[in-house]
């Protein structure tokens, strides 16, 4: 069973996150992701518009996704690799290099990001500001 794990915000839900979700999941069987917490979201410095409850429901209910859990730090990564034998770590290229320490411990995979859509760009054109 090969186990992938990734990371994300993933307010305000749109295709984008659903491309990278479905392409992560080809490359095993199992998806674990994981989803920053309100309280890791202002240490990130991105105000949400929907909770963590929320959001998490938003993406338990994704085809491609198998089990969902809270972002909590920057620093979890490689004890949630170790907990859940994890084989690959996947994250969208905007992250490409940030992320090459797991490599001692699992493979690591940046895909291409979907163009032009964004949660900022969302809220911006709904004139909801940053
Ligand atoms: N993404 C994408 N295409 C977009 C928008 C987002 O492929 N048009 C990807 C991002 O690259 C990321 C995932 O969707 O892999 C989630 O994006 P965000 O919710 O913006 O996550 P982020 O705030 O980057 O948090 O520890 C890692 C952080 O939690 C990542």
């Amino acid at each position: 069973m090969k186990k992938i794990i990734t990371y994300g915000t993933f307010d305000l839900l749109h295709y984008g996150h659903i491309n990278i979700l479905k392409r992560a999941k080809q490359l095993g069987d199992y998806l674990i992701v994981a989803i920053s917490t309100n309280e890791f979201n202002e240490i990130k410095g991105k105000k949400c518009y929907f909770s963590y409850e929320e959001r998490k429901k938003l993406v338990e209910s994704i085809r491609y996704v198998d089990l969902v859990i809270p972002e909590n730090n920057w620093e979890q990564k490689v004890d949630n690799v170790k907990e859940y034998n994890v084989d690959t770590f996947v994250m969208g290229d905007d992250w490409k290099g940030q992320f090459d320490h797991l490599k001692d411990y699992c493979e690591v995979v940046y895909l291409p990001r979907t163009p032009e859509i964004s949660t900022t760009r969302i809220k911006k054109e709904l004139g909801l500001g940053k």
